[in-house]
């Protein structure tokens, strides 16, 4: 095994640099121009683009090929391309049952065969035809109404020649897809040798675009030159492109919706920026090839880990959305023709078109057709919405006592800590090294004891030693990725040195790579010294190969199937994750819920776990961006995210380390974590007053915890985001359209505005409509207007902008503990937020937290309502039973068989109860508080005064605080609040 000296990797500097590495180096990744497809696609775009107004297509559908099938909602057709009579493409058109469309498109008879299979491991379920939908084909076009799920007048055109497919609504069109004529699909082609050059006519004679034609008649097309179609270097690699030209490019374009959002993960704005205007950090394509990029800057379209290729287009009158299902690299311009449009150009290196066009018309119905087909989070284990304890590394099983006696001490909630590569014996994952950590399971007894779990990490890079049980049976399986000749195992550089990698394209890698979560002996190698609390960390699963181009793979590997390493590069990531959460939900005897967090994704991880935007600087700006990849992540089905907290690289300073925790207190997976090189920062070693404010942070995250879990139960079930920012909220209110440094956390009605800058002592917050918010620690009003308003709050170092809605319920239980699985007995406290017409809801889900009971209704779900009844002159506080009311949508969908009230968990925590009541925003003080048909509630209120206010004024004074006091009142149980005004 050789290494080129001009391989190693800035991830291999590492080793021996000071803390302040390498910085990133763009020359690691290649540009578009450095990336013969990407070129030959740009090139072709701006040929389009400056012959405009002759620029034609020649993809066409043989009209008299069309046939229709599942009850007329499937068409297909042949389609041509006049530049090639002999090339045949086959198209497909297919209505699914909610209005989403599906179009499909590959090159038929070819010399090989396109990579098909991208949508397969993408979607959940084979999404089902609609019964309804019927094809009507004319002449020039075939048309289709989309029905019944969506708002009526939503259409989809096919039109025949030149080939284009639109969607349109009440006859605008919504989404346009070869509109400009970029699509592209190169045909598979037997390498020629290179003709001469014929002699140039008589100077002046003909201009020079005529002159190319002559000699190539195609060249207004496909360029003049056979541009990078059989190889193609890059550094000290090359590869080798034995399939030639295969790439595919593609407009999609939203002639009605000025504003993108999505395509994640790249580290920018939620409104895509566009990338062909002047900014030079915007002006190359947004790139899907994910890749372990080194000290990546806050800012750009290069790729990082993950590729989710799903976009929202929205405007004011909707959203609509395509989800393109592919898995080879794949370059996305973004364009704004006017500000209420948007264009943009897909181009891949491989693979067949396989475009979903999701309808909407609105963000939430976007969310519902797009976790129809990939599936929605699962519900995480109540446990992993706590905090995190992590660092590169704790070095040995007494450090990770230490470590966690410290925080006890502290009195600081913790849930997991983490073990990051150097447990492991020369990096042998799940080989313990045993001079540090003698006695692992005894350590993870010692965690698991006070309520705790532990995550360790597990990397996809096996150690090419015969001793090391993991390689040794992966290789003995032939389950290996293989060299360019698909027999012999690839060997590449990572942290064991020379290692290889499972390819989980092949099937039979799955129950060998899952039975060895076991945690007891089996027939084959299995995890012995390990227990059910421990979960799983996948890092590194881009994967990230030190000696590899742009340290990944080679492109010409060869993976099950023989399909090369190019065809599903942003695909690979997603299954260590996934066959390594099946595993964990295989190992024991009663199957619990896995937490895995993984660093590369595709679309569809959702159902595997968690994610986090890898390795961020310790600055302001990564803080920031931070948060706007976490909703990027999230609109694209990947709400379980975060970003490491303190930041990855660096030391920071105490304020910012603060203000760290209070971004990740309000991320979906909070967890701190730091590099080797840094200084040790856990929160209990911070000074005061640092501490306690993050003490308090902590404390707040834990008290929230209900928000959260209850927040996770609808994005189970519904897809909606965990953090949703303001375009999903008020989708017609365009002040809100470019906003991502503040958002909402599910549907409970708490905004936030995490501060990312140094030094502030106040911040304005936008509020988007016409009500009344409440500082969630000060009960300070303030009013927002119909058409919006910044309002200024209070944002000290320990404080937050953080409001809650009017109308809003937020349940929470208030005692500090010190892990999460020490609160499910513990009271609630419920605080109401009445909006100006007196009323408030909110809900609270709960179950065991662990196991999968919940799917058969081992579950409590309440609705909390406040409402003026008796002509107002009494509000009445209601319990009500959600899950009795809707089973089937408690948890994911159809699996809960029924509700029963007396199911176990509910009957459990039958003495579970409502200690404390505190109502904002009432107008007077109350006569009298009972509850209805029972006994009278002891109660103190504070008028405020806000009542003295009048309405145009932000500023609204402090809220009246009414505070019933342990009104002794079951959780579980309906009952009613009566308060006589
Ligand atoms: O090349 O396992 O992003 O969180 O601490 C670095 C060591 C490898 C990268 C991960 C980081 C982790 C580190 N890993």
């Amino acid at each position: 095994m050789k290494v080129p000296l001009a391989a190693l990797s800035a991830s291999l500097l590492l080793l021996v640099s000071t803390p302040v590495a390498v910085a990133f180096k763009a020359s690691d990744f290649k540009t578009c121009s450095q990336s013969g497809f990407c070129r030959r696609g740009r090139d072709f775009a701006t040929r389009a683009k400056d012959n405009v107004n002759t620029w034609r297509s020649p993809y066409s559908v043989d009209a008299q090929s069309i046939s229709l099938a599942s009850g007329r909602a499937l068409l297909t057709a042949a389609v041509n391309s006049a530049l090639y009579p002999d090339i045949k493409f086959s198209l497909e058109v297919h209505v699914h049952e909610d209005g989403v469309v599906r179009v499909r498109m590959d090159e038929v008879g070819g010399l090989k065969k396109r990579y098909d299979e991208a949508a397969k491991w993408a979607l959940a379920v084979e999404p089902s035809i609609s019964a309804h939908t019927q094809w009507k084909v004319g002449a020039s076009s075939a048309r289709a109404i989309i029905e019944p799920k969506t708002k009526p007048g939503h259409e989809v055109v096919v039109e025949f020649k030149p080939l284009r497919v639109v969607l349109n609504k009440n006859g605008r069109e919504q989404v346009v897809v070869n509109g400009r004529g970029l699509l592209h699909m190169e045909h598979y082609r037997n390498k020629t040798v290179e003709e001469p050059k014929v002699e140039s006519p008589e100077e002046g004679a003909e201009t020079q675009a005529q002159e190319v034609l002559k000699v190539n008649p195609n060249a207004w097309f496909e360029g003049d030159s056979e541009d990078a179609y059989w190889e193609e270097s890059f550094g000290s690699w090359s590869d080798s492109k034995p399939k030639g030209p295969e790439s595919l490019s593609l407009d999609i374009d939203f002639p009605h919706h000025g504003h993108v959002y999505g395509i994640p993960q790249h580290a920018t704005s939620l409104d895509l920026p566009t990338t062909t205007g002047e900014d030079p950090f915007f002006s190359d394509p947004y790139r899907f090839y994910n890749a372990d990029v080194f000290e990546y800057l806050a800012s750009g379209t290069t790729s990082l880990y993950g590729s989710i290729p799903v976009m929202h287009a929205h405007s004011a009158d909707s959203t609509v959305a395509i989800f393109n299902a592919v898995g080879s690299e794949t370059w996305i311009d973004v364009a704004h023709p006017t500000a209420k449009s948007t264009g943009t150009h897909w181009i891949s290196e491989s693979g067949i078109l396989d475009l979903f066009i999701l309808p909407g018309p609105s963000p939430t119905e976007i969310f519902g057709q797009y976790s129809g087909l990939t599936g929605a989070a699962p519900l995480p284990a109540h446990w992993a919405l706590g905090y995190h304890q992590c660092r590169w590394n704790y070095v040995s099983s007494d450090d990770v006592r230490g470590v966690q006696k410290r925080f006890d001490e502290e009195d600081m909630p913790f849930d997991v800590l983490w073990l990051d590569i150097e447990y492991s014996k020369d990096h042998q994952y799940m080989i313990w090294d045993k001079k540090n950590f003698p006695d692992p399971v005894e350590m993870t007894k010692d965690v698991a004891a006070l309520g705790r779990k532990m995550v360790i990490i597990v990397d996809p890079h096996l150690k090419r030693a015969d001793d090391y049980p993991v390689y040794k049976q992966a290789q003995e399986l032939g389950v290996l990725v293989k060299q360019t000749n698909g027999n012999d195992d690839y060997e590449g550089w990572c942290w064991p040195g020379s290692s290889s990698w499972v390819d989980f394209f092949n099937p039979v890698s799955w129950d060998f790579w899952k039975s060895l979560f076991k945690t007891t002996k089996g027939s084959s190698w299995s995890w012995t010294e390990s227990t059910e609390d421990i979960h799983i960390w996948n890092d590194m699963n881009e994967p990230s190969v030190f000696n590899g181009p742009e340290i990944t793979m080679p492109k010409d590997l060869i993976h099950y199937g023989g399909w090369e390493h190019r065809d599903i590069h942003n695909i690979n990531g997603m299954f260590l994750p996934r066959i390594t959460s099946e595993g964990l939900i295989a190992r024991g005897e009663t199957p619990k819920r896995p937490f895995v967090l993984t660093r590369s994704f595709f679309a569809g991880s959702q159902r595997y776990g968690a994610m986090w935007t890898g390795d961020n600087l310790g600055t302001w700006e990564h803080m920031a961006v931070g948060i706007k990849m976490v909703l990027s992540n999230g609109i694209a089905g990947m709400s379980f995210a975060g970003s490491d907290v303190g930041g990855f690289f660096g030391n920071p300073q105490p304020d910012m380390l603060v203000r760290w925790y209070w971004v990740g207190a309000f991320s979906p997976f909070f967890r701190a974590h730091a590099h080797l090189d840094s200084k040790r920062r856990e929160p209990y070693l911070l000074d005061e007053p640092h501490k306690s404010t993050v003490r308090n942070i902590l404390r707040l995250r834990y008290s929230l915890l209900p928000v959260w879990y209850t927040a996770f139960r609808e994005t189970s079930v519904t897809g909606l985001p965990l953090l949703r920012p303001h375009y999903v909220m008020f989708p017609q209110d365009e002040t809100g359209f470019t906003i991502d440094d503040q958002f909402f956390v599910g549907n409970s009605g708490l905004l936030v505005k995490p501060i990312t800058r140094p030094g502030v002592t106040e911040e304005t917050i936008y509020l988007p409509e016409d009500n009344v918010y409440y500082d969630y620690f000060t009960y300070r009003i303030y009013r927002g207007s119909p058409k919006g308003r910044n309002v200024t709050v209070p944002a000290d170092l320990h404080q937050l902008p953080l409001l809650v809605r009017g109308g809003s319920i937020i349940p929470t239980r208030d005692r500090p503990r010190r892990a999460s699985s020490h609160m499910h007995r513990d009271p609630f406290t419920l605080r109401i937020a009445l909006d100006g017409s007196l009323k408030a809801r909110g809900e609270i889900y709960l179950d065991d937290g662990v196991t999968y009971s919940y799917r058969e209704g081992h579950l409590t779900w309440r609705g909390l309502a406040i409402d003026k009844i008796s002509r107002g002159s009494e509000l009445r506080l209601l319990n009500t039973d959600l899950a009795a009311a809707t089973p089937y949508s408690a948890a994911e969908g159809t699996a809960v068989t029924e509700f029963r009230p007396e199911n176990p968990f509910q009957t459990g925590i039958a003495s579970v109860r409502v200690e404390r009541v505190i109502v904002l925003g009432l107008p007077g003080k109350p006569k009298r508080i009972v509850v209805e048909g029972g006994r009278e509630l002891e109660w103190e209120y504070a008028p405020g005064a806000g009542a003295a206010r009048k309405r145009g004024d932000s500023d609204g004074g402090d809220a009246s605080v009414l505070t019933i006091k342990d009104p002794g009142l079951a959780v579980a149980t309906d009952w009613a609040i009566l308060i006589t005004m």
